[in-house]
């Protein structure tokens, strides 16, 4: 009996589907050859939320400087070369004959994209983002409009992006390709900003330019997006003089339609401030987050924004440099950032084996399990209306639409501590992140909530990076401290 009721509901609903078809078939406007030109330019403040919202849920991304570069390690003919690993092309100015000798050689036996995925995963990051294409010009999947790939150049001849990408998908993690505009080994892309990749006696720089944007990097979007399932365009290398405002928005308008719910931060265009990274307020800059780098915004921002930073002074490997952050700093990093309502994007530059370097897998495990107690107040959180933070100790962040709130110290708490900015809700129970036990508290205006911090509790919590208090209640409005 359900059975024939079931049948005959799916059949009716197969028949209405069917007139509706012949219905809508009718009605079609006129079919042109004209693709329907969408202004991704021209966005909702609702569609744009709807785009951003896992990113901003995310927080925590991982980014990957991988290449040839790893091969000199940061020397060349025996010397050390000061800077960036991944601009040694450029700092120790090695001709790109010489410097194609390393992307041949480049064949990372030991590269293990599920280590990678798993590292990541431990690690609490939520997304990444890898060099498809550095400033070097070498591809790191089979670019179809490229020999200058890790297929048909390189000894490794096995696609990189195509096996991290299926590897971080099984993790859930999100994936993103970071991709240089400028390119020092192309020869319609040379720029005169570097002589040395360039014929200089060209002013104005590469007359070739728009050719190599048009049958080159353009091309190699629509292959990294249809094949590589890129949640993420990450550009750089935006500043070169050929590079203009209106390419900008072109190349932006080019990926979204590709993909329009992917992001694209915005060094797509030519807005961002140097290394501060938010955009200029003088023209309508596409892209959708600022990017500082190197650098945490010294407040609190209405606008998206990710903070990209090395874990020692180089993004590339380079064997000698040994100045590593320490956990805490890398933690405590990550709570400015929540608390400033941005996303903290790590690096790590693997060796030229395919190995993530010891010192930054062992800080990713203890960053990894600090977020293992302490993530709720990292992940879908927002910033607070009117404070971010309480002096230089104390920062908060918000669970998103919902009163519960967390103030994470970042020194040891005293046995009384005293929020200003929060107050409880009448007989709500306050604790730290990873103990369940209730702490007393005393709600007093005008001062704030006093919380007694038992040595127990403390003791038994066993963290060294930041104490967390949960706190369900709100905000106090009339304290400002940024
Ligand atoms: O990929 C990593 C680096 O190789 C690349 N960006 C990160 C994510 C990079 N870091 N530093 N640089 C590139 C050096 C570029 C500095 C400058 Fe500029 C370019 C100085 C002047 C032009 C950036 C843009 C700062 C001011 C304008």
């Amino acid at each position: 009996m359900r059975k024939s009721i079931v049948y005959h509901i799916g059949t009716m609903l197969v028949l209405l589907v069917l007139v509706q078809g012949c219905k809508s078939e009718k009605k079609k406007p006129v079919v042109t050859s004209e693709p329907i030109a969408v202004n991704y330019l021209e966005e909702t403040k609702k569609d744009f939320d709807t785009r951003m919202e896992w990113w901003r849920n995310a927080r925590f991304g991982m980014f990957i400087h991988w290449g040839p570069y790893a091969i000199p390690a940061g020397m060349y003919n025996g010397k050390p070369v000061d800077g960036i690993g991944e601009w040694i092309m450029n700092n120790a100015h090695i001709p790109i004959t010489e410097y194609e000798v390393y992307s041949k050689q480049f064949d990372p036996k030991k590269f293990n994209a599920d280590e990678w995925a798993m590292i990541m995963k431990e690690a609490g990051m939520k997304y990444v983002v890898i060099t498809s294409k550095h400033h070097d010009g070498f591809c790191l999947w089979d670019s179809k409009v490229s020999e200058y790939d890790i297929i048909d150049f390189s000894s490794y001849k096995k696609d990189i992006l195509k096996a991290l990408s299926t590897a971080c998908k099984k993790q859930g993690i999100k994936f993103g390709v970071y991709h240089s505009i400028m390119d020092w080994h192309h020869p319609d892309a040379q720029s005169i900003n570097y002589p040395e990749y360039n014929n200089a006696s060209k002013p104005g720089g590469n007359p070739n330019f728009p050719s190599y944007l048009e049958n080159y990097l353009k091309p190699q979007m629509k292959e990294l997006v249809d094949d590589y399932d890129v949640e993420i365009m990450w550009f750089d290398g935006e500043w070169i003089d050929e590079f203009t405002h209106d390419q900008g928005k072109e190349l932006y308008q080019y990926v979204r339609s590709l993909k329009p719910n992917i992001l694209i931060n915005n060094r797509v265009d030519k807005g961002r401030q140097g290394m501060q990274g938010m955009n200029k307020a003088d023209a309508d800059y596409a892209g959708d987050f600022g990017t500082p780098e190197q650098e945490i915004l010294e407040g609190s921002s209405t606008l998206d924004w990710e903070s990209c930073m090395t874990m020692n002074d180089t993004w590339g490997f380079k064997k000698n440099d040994h100045n590593w952050k320490s956990a805490q700093t890398l933690i405590h990093n990550l709570i400015d950032v929540t608390a400033k309502g941005g996303n903290y994007l790590l690096n790590v530059g693997p060796t030229s084996e395919g190995l993530i370097p010891g010192p930054s897998v062992e800080r990713l495990k203890a960053v990894g399990k600090w977020l293992q107690s302490n993530g709720e107040a990292i992940y879908n959180t927002e910033k607070l209306k009117n404070n971010y933070r309480q002096g230089n100790d104390i920062l908060f962040t918000k669970s998103k639409g919902k009163d519960v709130y967390y103030a994470v110290c970042l020194t040891k708490p005293k046995p009384e501590v005293t929020i200003e900015h929060l107050q409880p809700q009448e007989g709500t129970k306050v604790t730290l992140l990873g103990s369940s036990v209730p702490l007393k508290w005393t709600y007093e205006q005008g001062k704030g909530t006093t919380i007694s911090v038992s040595a127990p509790v403390l003791e038994e919590l066993n963290e060294e990076y930041a104490w967390t208090f949960k706190i369900n209640g709100n905000e106090i409005e009339n304290k400002i401290s940024e």
